[in-house]
């Protein structure tokens, strides 16, 4: 786990550093991301420091994804949206290092599909079960 001593969005939540805070509980932090993907972008951070969504404790999966259902209605009403992107980069591709759900408005042909993921396929269905069948053996 990174230094929370040092960490952009601890500091958010200390208050230390300012953000455009959307909503917050004794528990998560909600703000403005700063380069947002499209207007209404929201980060929603745990307070606690965790890095990944495997740090953090199981008690607080749930709130932190109540929340994430909270804010997705509001992104969508308040930018008059037709839906939400609902995105969490962990570890790969995080640029900071504290747990944080992105919440981006989308509308129809807004232009996001497209530059992002590109699709591959399957070599086969055989490959395809022997991929779900490392996933089943992991998870138990
Ligand atoms: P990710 O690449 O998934 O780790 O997203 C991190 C996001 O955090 C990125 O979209 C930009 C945003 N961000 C980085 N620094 C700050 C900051 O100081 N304030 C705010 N509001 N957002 C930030």
């Amino acid at each position: 786990m990174s230094d929370s001593s040092e960490c952009l969005f601890c500091a958010i939540v200390d208050g230390t550093l300012p953000a455009h805070v959307v909503y917050e509980d004794d528990a998560h932090v909600a703000f403005l991301d700063k380069s947002p993907l499209f207007v209404g972008h929201v980060l929603l951070v745990p307070r606690p420091h965790v890095v990944a969504l495997s740090d953090l404790d199981a008690s607080r999966v749930a709130p932190l994804f109540l929340n994430v259902q909270k804010i997705a209605r509001a992104v969508e009403r308040a930018m008059g949206a037709d839906g939400t992107f609902v995105a969490i980069n962990n570890k790969v591709s995080q640029s900071v290092p504290h747990l944080h759900v992105h919440v981006v408005p989308r509308k129809t042909k807004d232009g996001l599909r497209g530059f992002f993921w590109p699709r591959q396929k399957y070599a086969s269905q055989e490959a395809m079960a022997v991929t779900a069948a490392h996933i089943r053996a992991a998870i138990k």
